[in-house]
């Protein structure tokens, strides 16, 4: 494909999943993303011309070399994906494309926002901790994760014979995981998770996208502050 073509600029920061995803399905199109200059989270994203183009003040956000302005990270990612159809994101056919919405649906449901609440609790971010959300949180996310490595059990890719939004969307989404619950054990009962994971994110042509995959020894887990950092 020749399309080395930049379409506008994307803000994010370096860790941010959502980013990592549109990243990595711009780069999978031959696409160029310019990446927003100086932004601060949390400064920013709160100065009135951040807000007047984005008016939630979040990321990621997007604007377009022809002033298309979009947030929402399933948005910006459908969008990129259509841009150039050669490379096959949005899938084939419109079954194929259903099945694609259905994975990235899930994904976010059902792994993503799990994973947002086991970090928020770990980073003291979500208060008070509550043992029980904890708990049960983690069994809804293994719950998701055991679907995932069911459907991976016969297959290379969610959806098709090739990497679609689905794939990056659902890798982008296990980074979380891995960086939170993926202990010895969990990589062997999801060992279909693992070896889609590292399919994804080893892609040539996503190299330098996604982090450097390190294993976890322990899951991470919620630490009580001492009495005096309360
Ligand atoms: N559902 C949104 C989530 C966006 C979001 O929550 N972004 C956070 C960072 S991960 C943010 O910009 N927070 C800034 C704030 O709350 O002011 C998406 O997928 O794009």
């Amino acid at each position: 494909m020749s399309h080395s073509k930049n379409i506008g600029t994307l803000w994010t920061v370096a860790p941010q999943r959502e980013g990592i995803r549109i990243r990595a399905l711009a780069a999978w199109s031959g696409l160029e993303l310019s990446i927003g200059e100086g932004y601060t989270h949390y400064e920013t994203n709160r100065t009135p011309a951040f807000e007047e183009k984005f008016p939630n003040g979040k990321i990621p956000a997007f604007e377009g070399k022809d002033g298309l302005r979009l947030f929402e990270s399933i948005a910006i990612s459908r969008y990129i994906s259509s841009l150039v159809p050669e490379a096959g994101l949005l899938g084939k056919t419109p079954k194929e494309a259903a099945l694609i919405n259905q994975w990235v649906a899930f994904a976010t449901n059902n792994i993503g926002n799990h994973n947002l609440t086991i970090s928020l609790f770990i980073r003291g971010l979500l208060k008070p901790y509550v043992k029980g959300l904890d708990i049960e949180t983690r069994k809804r996310l293994f719950r998701g994760l055991e679907t995932i490595d069911n459907h991976l059990s016969i297959r290379t890719f969610f959806v098709g014979e090739g990497i679609t939004l689905a794939d990056i969307t659902v890798a982008s989404v296990l980074i979380c995981s891995f960086s939170l619950v993926f202990d010895p054990d969990t990589r062997k009962k999801y060992a279909n998770v693992v070896r889609f994971y590292k399919t994804i994110i080893n892609q040539p042509k996503l190299e330098g996208i996604f982090p450097e995959l390190v294993y976890l020894e322990k899951q991470e887990q919620y630490v009580a502050p001492k009495k005096e950092d309360k």
